[in-house]
């Protein structure tokens, strides 16, 4: 009976660490903190800003397509993108890198992240027809896990 009793208090210690250890490890796993795309609104105009491999790569170049609508849903075309990538609060510099218009309002170009972590990406978009207007700045988050 005490035998019994003393068996069955080591099978739930251990399932409790075993529990223990598991929610351990999954809240030390670097969470997804930024899904693919991500979407951002600025004075009408809208990018929405997708890495088609997800999570990034550090050292390796990452596809960035942005897709740039105007307020009434149409392509936002003529505009001059130029991109950076660093990373929140830290020191480790800015990575600049440019993005083509492939097709009306469809812009697409790579960045390099030099480490893991979380990284933020910021595009400036130059418009064409307003030469004096300050650029649009747009910025997203992104994982690099590999
Ligand atoms: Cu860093």
């Amino acid at each position: 009976m005490k035998k019994r009793k003393r068996l069955s208090m080591a099978i739930w210690s251990l399932l409790i660490v075993c529990t223990a250890t598991f929610i351990s490890i999954q809240l030390s796993r670097p969470s997804m903190q930024t899904p693919p795309t991500v979407n951002q609104t600025v004075d009408g105009i809208t990018a929405k800003m997708t890495f088609p491999a997800y999570p990034a790569k550090r050292l390796q170049p990452n596809v960035l397509t942005i897709e740039l609508v105007d307020e009434a849903g149409s392509p936002a075309s003529g505009y001059t993108l130029s991109g950076s990538l660093s990373m929140p609060d830290m020191a480790c510099g800015t990575v600049p890198f440019t993005l083509q218009e492939v097709s009306p309002g469809h812009y697409e170009g790579s960045a390099m992240p030099l480490m893991l972590g979380v990284w933020e990406a910021s595009i400036s978009a130059k418009g064409s027809a307003a030469a004096t207007a300050p650029p649009l700045s747009f910025s997203r988050r992104l994982d690099v896990d590999s």
